[in-house]
């Protein structure tokens, strides 16, 4: 990168730190967009002509809510809710819900702002937004959460709907939350309509939903392993997480024939030195899903398991080939990153959002591991809540097979345009750059397209 574009990075970058120091997650998303679109945007000059970036860093609407509610003592409680419409240049606003006592503005958007271009890479007319609230469902009763939820929904339900803005799950926010949220929304505005994805299957919900992030993540990585001649078959794979997305990255590496070593959550890891098998993902499904437990309990229940307490996965014992991190934000930093080049670690594909942390990234790069983005390698998710909004619009369902079909169809076109953006002479693909300059030209060219709005 020449030292005028950097330059150019720096200014803007201080001009979007004076509007919000403090917002640390923000500004880290916004600047590795700059760094790679920046450049870009030289060779264009009328996205600079009309301050796209400028703009698209500016969240079209953000709204900050009370969320009262009573605990299962009688007792009052007060949540912070939040919903950050970020932008609707190419579709209603889409994104997930979080539930996790560390949400804050600064996490939601960076969501919201990773969102837009993921969800332009999806193919799909959605536009980018995020929201949340700093509740905790952890420890929590199934009633308490109704009523948390039904609270959250009560406000929420003023600024939604199925052609404005369809919020869905994240961190804390599942099928058990998303029902909640829509029988609240349905009752208080009358209408049965696709307001929200992730429901359940009686109810409006699509087949492969629930596995889409997991799924998708992995099909993505296939795709980078295929391109170069190689495949996910006999590789070993470490998990980190063990919610919706590391669930479902766990079930495809089994069925593609590679071998999952670990899982985790925030108390540690497990490490499974002969890989976990379908018996165990059942465990661990109902492990997190049902009793709500902790992650010993699989080491607990299966000796030939260990629990590393507190630690994070990118520590395990033994050589791997590919890592998914499956948690959350900046988990994987670059002391991670240079444990795993030595450990022969050759793709890297993220199912959580930014979970590599820059100087991670940076490592990874130099190093010539193959590195996926979340925001292209966990678009599965949002893609396919797009097509739950298509067959709510038509009143229709389609089969597994279809929906699994098109999701992989999905995953494949995002990785073409990735390669089509972020491929350099020597044909190497830079698929951080790839997925913000094609997720990028598609929202611009709509925000030209729209005026100044
Ligand atoms: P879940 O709530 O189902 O699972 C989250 C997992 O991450 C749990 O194992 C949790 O452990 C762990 N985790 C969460 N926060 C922390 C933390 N601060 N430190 C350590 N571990 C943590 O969420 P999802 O699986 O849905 O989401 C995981 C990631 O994937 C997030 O980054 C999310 O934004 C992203 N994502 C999700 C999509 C979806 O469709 N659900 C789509 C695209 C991206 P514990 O239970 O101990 O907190
Ligand atoms: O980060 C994400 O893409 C999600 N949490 C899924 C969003 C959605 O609308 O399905």
């Amino acid at each position: 990168m020449s030292n005028k574009h950097q330059d150019r990075i720096d200014a803007f970058m201080e001009m979007v730190k004076a509007k919000g120091e403090h917002e640390v997650e923000f500004l880290q998303a916004v600047e590795e967009v700059a760094e790679t679109v920046i450049p870009f945007i030289a060779d264009h000059p009328k996205y600079e002509e009309h301050k796209i970036l400028e703009r698209i860093i500016e969240p079209e609407r953000t709204i900050i809510f009370r969320v009262p509610w009573i605990d299962d003592n009688g007792k009052p409680q007060i949540n912070r809710g939040y919903r950050v419409e970020f932008n609707s240049a190419i579709g209603p606003y889409k994104g997930g819900l979080r539930f996790h006592p560390s949400v804050n503005l600064s996490i939601l958007k960076f969501l919201g702002f990773e969102q837009i271009f993921k969800n332009s890479l999806t193919t799909l007319p959605m536009g980018g937004g995020k929201g949340g609230s700093d509740f905790d469902p952890k420890g929590k009763s199934d009633n308490e959460v109704m009523r948390f939820c039904q609270s959250f929904m009560t406000e929420l339900s003023r600024h939604i709907g199925a052609d404005t803005d369809v919020p869905a799950g994240d961190i804390g926010v599942g099928g058990r939350e998303i029902g909640y949220m829509f029988g609240q929304y349905k009752r208080i505005r009358n209408e049965f309509t696709g307001v929200l994805t992730g429901k359940g299957i009686n109810w409006g919900g699509s087949l492969i939903r629930p596995e889409a992030t997991g799924y998708g993540a992995v099909y993505f990585i296939q795709n980078m392993l295929e391109r170069t001649g190689d495949e996910l078959r006999g590789k070993s794979v470490a998990i980190s997480g063990s919610g919706n997305v590391a669930q479902f990255a766990i079930e495809k590496v089994l069925q593609l024939g590679g071998k999952v070593l670990t899982c985790s959550d925030s108390s540690g890891y497990v490490f499974a030195p002969d890989g976990i098998h379908s018996e165990h993902l059942d465990f661990l499904k109902d492990l997190k899903n049902v009793r709500r437990g902790r992650i010993k309990e699989m080491s607990d229940a299966y000796p030939e398991m260990q629990f590393f307490p507190g630690e994070r996965v990118w520590n395990l014992p033994v050589n791997v080939d590919v890592a998914i991190p499956c948690a959350t934000q900046n988990e994987l930093n670059g002391d991670d990153a240079k444990k795993l080049t030595d450990k022969g670690i050759k793709v890297v594909g993220e199912g959580a959002n930014m979970p590599s942390t820059p100087e991670a990234i940076a490592h990874f790069h130099s190093t010539g591991v193959l590195f996926a983005p979340g925001k292209a390698s966990n678009a599965g998710g949002v893609a396919t809540s797009g097509l739950e909004m298509s067959q709510n619009s038509l009143r229709l369902s389609w089969s597994r097979e279809d929906v699994d079909q098109r999701l992989q169809e999905i995953m494949k076109s995002i990785h073409d345009q990735c390669v089509k953006f972020g491929r350099d002479d020597q044909g190497k693909v830079d698929y951080v750059k790839g997925a913000n300059i094609a997720g990028f030209v598609k929202v611009a060219d709509a925000m030209i397209d729209q005026g100044l709005v």
